[in-house]
């Protein structure tokens, strides 16, 4: 009698171990089943004017599990860091099972009378064991809002002329040997 149910005991134990081994097998594969995602911007390209902001999209797909971050950078293009845009990194948290977030980020309203300008965003550091995907590069347009005073303003001399309430103005000249970029203002 004692030996037949020390048999018995021994057994549960035996299939008891067996369970828990599964149960934490199982618990690895839910773990490996669940990833944290892989972020891109939503376009490739974005545009902003000047005084404005830009609202850029980023997107989180192919698993959407616990709260991870990506930064964005923006670098100046032919818009400069610190005059025409704050010179800083953005951080991007998304929370467990967020697929989809905005930046908004602001451009300066300055009083020069320019052409469109650019800057380039990209994505670097994730966090939370997400990675980075395809799109990880943007271009950013920011559309000039200045308009050049009549006979005088912040173009600089003899680079505009008023004609009957027309204004030529240059707008930009980023090298001697590029052709010019002109605009017709008229008020
Ligand atoms: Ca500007
Ligand atoms: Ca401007």
């Amino acid at each position: 009698m004692f030996a037949r149910t020390s048999y018995k005991s021994r057994h549960r134990t035996r299939f008891a171990r067996r369970v828990g081994a599964g149960a934490t097998a199982l618990a690895g594969l839910a773990v490996a089943a669940a990833p944290a995602g892989t972020f891109s911007f939503g376009l490739s390209t974005f545009s902003a004017t000047e005084g404005g902001a830009a609202v850029v999209t980023l997107s989180r797909s192919g698993g959407a599990s616990g709260e991870v971050a990506v930064t964005i950078t923006v670098t100046g293009g032919t818009a400069t860091a610190g005059t025409d845009f704050a010179s800083r990194p953005y951080t991007i948290t998304f929370p467990d099972g967020a697929t989809a977030a905005t930046l908004t980020i602001p451009f300066t309203d300055d009083t020069l009378v320019e052409g469109l300008e650019t800057v380039t965003l990209a994505l670097s550091t994730p966090t939370g064991g997400a990675v980075l995907g395809a799109l990880t590069t943007a271009t950013l347009s920011v559309n000039d809002n200045g308009t050049p005073a009549a006979g005088a303003g912040p173009v600089a001399a003899g680079r505009h002329r008023t004609f009957n309430g027309v204004t030529l103005a240059l707008l930009s000249e980023v090298a001697p040997s590029n052709p010019l970029n002109l605009g017709v203002f008229v008020g």
